[in-house]
């Protein structure tokens, strides 16, 4: 079993997570700079201001990817750095800083993967309303433009957003994550319509404006059921569980990828949501559905489910004392086989794993090294998983580890690492782990040293 000759091996990040600097260069203000400054929302008061300071420090950490070895780079835009009232005029400060870190990577040998939206939304677009306008979908494709005349002579790899479920689902219904709302339902839903909209007006842009040819792909995220045995009933049982839709949450897959890849919402999605469901047009419809290049996965944890004798999805209690990071995540490594396959059997695109990691209790050991043992099994597991899937036929394409240095974990603040590269937030010094190095060699084996 081995991956692909040509499969893609690198790391991701996103602007609000790393960058810091949210004052420099008339960056404009974001939902997460407000959110943070909210008391009790974010662990320990943390915030973005100085995060990694990678908006000063980007040669550097350019210089550590060179050093790990890896082949691309997965990073956000911060939409308010380039449009800081998330419209009309353009920062040359802010889109100079993409330009000049584009051109650095290049150099450095390493192909950048952009993603346009990680979160970070312009807070001067929220106050006018934000994804529920109708007016978001066309402010997300007049950004992209913009993005797309400066960066496509040169990046040929686009998500257009990461992970819909968190920033609908989290910023808009449950509320712990930025802007924080708590919406109704019909509301929430009516969101994640502009949102998908925008996707697709995205993905035209890129198509009609990219000065070189466009790999096009998207991020969403979710826990993947795993059958308890390989019994049909089983596996039928965990697909069945991975495209539920439930009402009163938008976690799910079949809500959002069957739009983009059928052009339509899931029967089971519209009949749980009823009168919730937004009213949407065929027009918006097949602009939601535009051809993407693959579909990228961010996947991290699954659970296991089997079919009962009633004949309903059964979810299974946890082994007692099983693995779990320091985030608290179950350690489930066949969610890397899993849901690739799944998504695979049911959209037929290329996946690309667009974020997996883990939070581990890294810290500078007396002998100057960081030691993450663990990463280095967990990361082992779930990427035997992978390779299982492939060699039962999934198109995987390409691995981004989450994440490459320690960052800003959201309403976490700083308080969990998932990089391969050690950040003394207090120095801001970066020290390879050993998981980096391990990665490395990895990378440079196209996945052979990999245990059988
Ligand atoms: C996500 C986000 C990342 C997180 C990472 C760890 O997947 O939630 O894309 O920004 O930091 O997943 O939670």
């Amino acid at each position: 079993m081995a991956f692909s000759k040509n499969f893609v091996w690198g790391a991701a990040t996103s602007s609000f997570q790393i960058e810091g600097a949210l004052e420099a260069d008339g960056r404009g203000r974001t939902v997460w700079d407000a959110f943070c400054e909210k008391p009790g929302k974010v662990h320990g008061g943390d915030t973005g201001a100085v995060a990694c300071d990678h908006y000063h420090r980007s040669k550097e950490d350019v210089a550590l990817m060179r050093e790990i070895g890896l082949q691309a780079y997965r990073f956000s835009l911060a939409w308010s750095r380039i449009l800081p009232e998330g419209v009309g005029q353009v920062s040359e400060a802010g889109l100079g800083f993409y330009d000049r870190l584009v051109d650095d990577l290049l150099a450095a040998g390493v192909q950048p993967w952009v993603t346009l939206f990680h979160w970070d939304y312009p807070l001067a677009l929220y106050q006018r309303g934000g994804w529920l306008h109708e007016d978001s979908p066309k402010w997300f494709a007049d950004y992209t433009r913009v993005v797309v005349d400066r960066l496509s002579d040169r990046v040929q790899h686009w998500m257009t957003l990461n992970e819909p479920q968190c920033f609908v689902g989290l910023g808009h219904q449950t509320g712990i994550h930025a802007p924080g709302d708590q919406l109704p339902q019909a509301q929430v839903l009516l969101a994640a319509h502009r949102v998908l909209v925008a996707h697709g007006l995205a993905v035209q842009t890129i198509r009609q404006h990219a000065k070189k040819p466009a790999v096009i792909g998207w991020a969403p995220t979710g826990d993947v059921p795993v059958p308890e045995t390989n019994s049909a009933a089983d596996i039928e049982a965990a697909r069945e569980a991975y495209y539920t839709v439930r009402n009163g949450s938008v976690w799910n897959q079949a809500w959002w990828l069957d739009p983009v890849f059928k052009g339509e919402y899931p029967a089971q999605g519209l009949e749980v949501y009823g009168a919730d469901a937004p009213k949407f047009t065929a027009e918006e419809m097949r602009t939601i559905r535009q051809p993407l290049d693959f579909l990228g996965l961010n996947i991290y944890n699954g659970y296991h489910v089997r079919r009962a004798a009633d004949g309903s999805v059964e979810q299974l209690p946890r082994q007692l004392g099983n693995p779990q990071t320091h985030m608290h995540w179950n350690v489930t490594p066949p969610a890397l086989y899993w849901g690739p396959r799944f998504q695979w059997e049911r959209y037929g695109l290329p996946i690309v794993i667009t974020e997996n990691g883990m939070s581990g209790h890294d810290w500078v050991a007396l002998d100057g090294h960081v030691h993450d043992p663990a990463r280095i099994d967990y990361l082992s597991r779930y990427l035997r998983e992978l390779r299982r899937s492939a060699a039962d036929g999934v198109d995987v394409r390409g691995y981004f580890q989450w994440t490459l240095m320690d960052n800003f974990e959201w309403a976490e603040g700083y308080r969990y690492r998932f990089g391969l590269v050690h950040v003394d937030f207090n120095t801001q010094k970066r020290t390879l782990k050993d998981s980096a190095r391990w990665y490395g060699e990895l990378i440079r084996s196209n996945g052979a040293t990999l245990p059988a």
